[in-house]
């Protein structure tokens, strides 16, 4: 077995390095051989002190979460460990490096001492994966930090900074060089201190009535168990023992209470979403070490919203970008947004006026499209015009330099035509970011036809570069996303030619989990947009021969009810609330009497759930079919990342997963005969039919 736990000793130090890549998480391997180097330690007369040490880019950042699905945990078990150096004889030194995260932080508390880089990252984001701090971290922290400011850490998962940790005493030092010299100086101090009162799990805790408070205002704050709270309802409850429990009745009601969480739905649906997101970042058969091209300049075409959002994505991450765009008024508007949103980071406290200055001195802006040809790559993002787009590559082709890769931001169009204009075919793909393009992270990175394997491998390396989440689509309408959306936009409005309500439709969504339901999000998002992409599909012959098709959208635009922008749309506004419009009821009514189409009253929420998710996952399986998307995780990213769709349910697939595909179809062939389906609407993919009979 390679060695991932090392000995090494300076003087009378003691050194224990860990050393798995690439987090070293605590695999069974890594706990068994740290067992046994402090076992082996326990007696050691040769040493005053030990240092707890990980190479490599980070500290322990957790347990190795690919175990979670074993139905024990591997033995030895982290819990044994850390009652083993908590009663080691000499004190144990944390050195704290990189993103200090669940298991690796449950295992510094054990020890006597913390020291830390000053750049440094430590939390316990279990509930992030629908699990708690399976290892002490609910009854050790309370204790050194107190019980809110644990609770607080332990409820939200949210990592802190070494310096706030070194404020609410979490650690007892920061370094911010050289940090194994300063922390061998730092043993070499604490040598001759007696460490008995430096075991946190024998500190004691008692819940004040201000903790209570606190607790009970943090629990109430929570989802419900069934909506994605489960986790951290049960770590809330955990951290509350940990006032009345003893370490070791705390420790044990803790663990059940982890196999309890690592077993559920939600735990299973985020872990799947956290590797799903990873391996969306992978391309099948290609070699991980394929040469990518050398990016280190970005070119935008287009100052709009979306442009100057994808030009601020890049400056944030450190590019210089050239933003250009033919209208002098447009460049001025767009650096207007770029000083008022970097301003609000600065106001906010997310960036200092330095940061923002920086980031903001990186995007140029110019009407002169030549400024573009020194740009390593550049990204189309002017609006959804073909024929512009079209003249747009054949002009890029001409001025970028060679070798420059050429996206464009086209959220439907076919890239592949776009690549022909260009004359450069292999350098061009799409790379589809969300609006706001400066906050979504998701992208979806469109591969043509003949895109060159490293301007692809090239692109989502960048990604990760740049803090997006991407994935994978090849050329189709509306590639991943918006094509899956279709159809649940398209049940949406049918509901409310039916008599549904908007507030009906999005609460019975938003209860489901999404973030937004259909028709807030469209009247968000403006109608009118929604209109004209339902419009130039009427116009291209693509819609279906179906006279009711999207029929709400086009008529609230007709009648200039863009959504919020004009304060009524599906729902009338006040202010940024959204309100029942009676008028607008009125209109979905008089549609469906245009169009023979009955109202009814009883309608479910679990049908509105059904007729609009079902459609989207049966698209999902078409596109898995067509090989638009290389993997259905690559599918469930694209909807967490880019659509507000619950976490806690994995994804629109892995949520099919769950419930059974046989009740998807079901479902399906009932709405079918229902309405007779002459527009193939509840048709069944074939891999869906073949997942719902096994
Ligand atoms: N287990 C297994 N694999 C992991 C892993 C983990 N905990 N963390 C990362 N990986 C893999 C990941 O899939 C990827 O693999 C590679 O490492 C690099 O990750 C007992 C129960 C640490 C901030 O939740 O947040 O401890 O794609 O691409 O962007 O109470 O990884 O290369 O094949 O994300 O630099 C608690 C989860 C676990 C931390 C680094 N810990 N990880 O980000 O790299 S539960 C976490 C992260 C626990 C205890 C409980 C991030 C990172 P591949 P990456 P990165």
């Amino acid at each position: 077995m390679s060695a991932l736990v090392t000995y090494t000793q300076e003087g009378d130090i003691g050194i224990v390095t860990i050393d798995n890549p690439p987090i070293n998480a605590s695999s069974q391997a890594v706990r068994e051989q740290l067992l046994s180097a402090f076992e082996q330690l326990r007696n050691n007369a040769d040493i005053k002190a030990i240092m707890l040490s990980c190479a490599g880019r980070t500290f322990m950042a957790g347990a190795d979460i690919r175990e979670f699905d074993l139905p024990e945990i591997p033995a030895p078990d982290p819990n044994d460990i850390h009652a083993l150096i908590e009663s080691m004889q000499v004190p144990v030194v944390a050195v704290m490096h990189g993103t200090v995260l669940g298991g690796g932080l449950e295992l510094c508390l054990s020890c006597h001492y913390r020291v830390a880089q000053d750049s440094t990252q430590m939390g316990l984001p279990e509930v992030k994966l629908g699990v708690l701090p399976g290892s002490g971290g609910t009854q050790r922290l309370p204790r050194l930090v107190g019980f809110t400011k644990a609770l607080g850490m332990i409820v939200s998962g949210q990592p802190i900074s070494a310096a706030h940790a070194l404020d609410i005493g979490l650690v007892d030092a920061i370094f911010n060089d050289d940090l194994h010299a300063q922390a061998l100086a730092y043993c070499r101090n604490i040598t001759d201190v007696d460490h008995a009162n430096r075991v946190i799990g024998n500190l004691p805790l008692t819940l004040s009535d201000t903790d209570k408070a606190n607790l009970e205002q943090q629990v109430n704050k929570l989802p419900t168990a069934d909506k994605g709270g489960n986790a951290t309802r049960a770590a809330a409850k955990c951290t509350e023992l940990a006032g009345s429990l003893s370490l070791a009745e705390g420790l044990a009601y803790e663990r059940q209470a982890f196999v309890a969480c690592r077993d559920t739905d939600e735990s299973k649906a985020l872990r799947h979403a956290f590797f799903a997101e990873r391996e969306a970042a992978r391309i099948p058969n290609l070699p991980r070490d394929l040469p990518l091209r050398n990016i280190q300049s970005i070119g935008i075409v287009g100052a709009g919203t979306m442009g100057t959002g994808i030009a601020m994505s890049f400056a944030n991450a450190g590019f210089p970008v050239v933003l250009q765009d033919l209208s002098a008024q447009t460049l001025t508007r767009a650096n207007e947004l770029i000083a008022k949103t970097y301003q609000g980071s600065v106001t906010k406290g997310r960036l200092t006026p330095q940061e923002a200055q920086h980031r903001t001195d990186l995007i140029s802006t110019t009407e002169d499209d030549l400024q573009l040809s020194t740009c390593d790559l550049i990204v189309e993002a002017v609006f959804e015009n073909f024929d512009i787009k079209k003249a747009i590559f054949k002009r890029l082709g001409e001025i970028a330099k060679p070798g420059a890769i050429l996206a464009s931001n086209t959220s439907s169009l076919d890239v592949n035509v776009l690549a022909e204009c260009s004359g450069r075919v292999p350098d061009v793909l799409g790379m589809h970011f969300f609006s706001p393009a400066n906050i979504m992270r998701l992208l979806e990175v469109v591969r043509c036809d003949h895109t060159a394997p490293e301007v692809l491998a090239t692109v989502m390396r960048l990604a990760k570069r740049i803090n997006k989440v991407a994935a994978v689509s090849g050329v189709c309408f509306g590639f991943i996303g918006n094509r899956m959306l279709e159809g649940y936009l398209r049940e949406a409005e049918f509901l409310l030619l039916e008599g549904a309500t908007p507030s009906f439709i999005d609460k019975a969504l938003e209860d489901y989990g999404m973030a937004m339901g259909p028709c807030r999000m469209i009247d968000m998002a403006g109608v009118d947009v929604a209109a004209k992409v339902v419009l130039e599909q009427k116009k291209s012959g693509s819609l279906p021969d179906d006279d009711t098709y999207r029929v709400v959208v086009q008529r609230l635009f007709e009648e200039g009810r863009y959504g919020q922008k004009t304060s009524s749309g599906y729902y009338r506004y006040e202010g940024r609330t959204p309100v029942e419009d009676t008028a607008a009821l009125e209109l979905f009514a008089r549609l469906a009497q245009e169009h023979g189409i009955t109202q009814r009253t009883d309608i479910s929420a679990q049908e509105v759930v059904e007729r609009c998710l079902y459609p989207l996952i049966a698209e999902g399986y078409k596109i898995l079919e067509e090989g638009i998307a290389y993997r259905s995780g690559d599918i469930d990213t694209v909807w967490l990342h880019g659509y507000g769709y619950p976490a806690f349910r994995g994804g629109p697939m892995f949520y099919a997963s769950t419930i059974g595909p046989d009740r998807v179809v079901a479902s399906m062939q009932a709405f079918a005969k229902h309405t007779g389906n002459a527009f193939g609407y509840w048709d069944i993919p074939s891999s869906l039919a073949k997942a719902g009979a096994n």
